[in-house]
C-alpha cells in the first residue's frame, strides 16, 4: 500500500510534534517489545541488561528513532533510503523481517500513548501505513 501525498504529510507533521520526545519513545517502544515479545531479546543476547530500564535499551531506543526520523527525510524513496540499514539487518544481524512488524506495533503504542490528542485515527492510519513502507524497504535486501 504506497503513501499518498496526505500520508506524508501527516506522518511529517506528527513527527514535527513528537521528534523532541522521540528518544523516550523509542526507549519505551524497544523496552515493551522486549518484554511483551520475548522472542526478540535473542537478538540483543550480548547486552547485559534487557529491562525496559536498562542504559542500553534506552540508548538503542533512540538510536532506532533518529533511523525512523531520518527515513522520514527519504519518505519518497524508503527503499533506496534505506538499503544499507536493510543490508545491515540482513546479513550481519540477521534479524527475522517478522520483527520489524512486531517493532512498528509498538511504537504505534507508544505514540498514542504519549500523544493521545495528537494522535487521531487520521494520523494513526498515516504512521501505521508509513511505518509498514518502512518494514517492507527494511525486508528488500532479504531476497
Ligand atoms: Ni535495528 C542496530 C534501526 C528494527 C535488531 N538498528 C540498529 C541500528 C539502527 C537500527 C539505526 C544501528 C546501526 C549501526 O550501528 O550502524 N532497527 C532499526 C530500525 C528498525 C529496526 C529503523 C525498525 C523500525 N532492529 C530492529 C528489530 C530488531 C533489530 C525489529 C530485532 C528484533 N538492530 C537490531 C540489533 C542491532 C540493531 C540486534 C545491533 C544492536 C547492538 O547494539 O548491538
Amino acid at each position: 500500500m504506497s503513501l499518498s501525498a496526505k500520508d506524508k504529510s501527516t506522518v511529517k507533521a506528527f513527527w514535527g510534534k513528537v521528534s523532541g520526545k522521540s528518544a523516550d519513545l523509542g526507549a519505551e517502544a524497544l523496552g515493551r517489545m522486549l518484554v511483551v515479545y520475548p522472542q526478540t531479546k535473542t537478538y540483543f543476547s550480548h547486552w547485559s541488561d534487557l529491562s525496559p530500564s536498562s542504559p542500553q535499551v534506552k540508548k538503542h531506543g533512540a538510536t532506532i528513532m533518529a533511523a525512523i526520523g531520518d527515513a522520514i527525510g527519504k519518505i519518497d524513496n524508503l527503499t533506496g533510503g534505506l538499503s544499507s540499514l536493510s543490508e545491515l539487518h540482513a546479513f550481519k544481524l540477521r534479524v527475522d523481517p517478522a520483527n520489524f512488524k512486531i517493532l512498528a506495533h509498538n511504537i504505534i503504542l507508544v505514540c498514542a500513548l504519549y500523544f493521545p490528542q495528537d494522535f487521531t485515527p487520521d494520523v494513526h492510519v498515516s504512521v501505521d501505513k508509513f511505518l509498514m513502507n518502512l518494514a517492507l524497504a527494511l525486508a528488500e535486501k532479504y531476497r
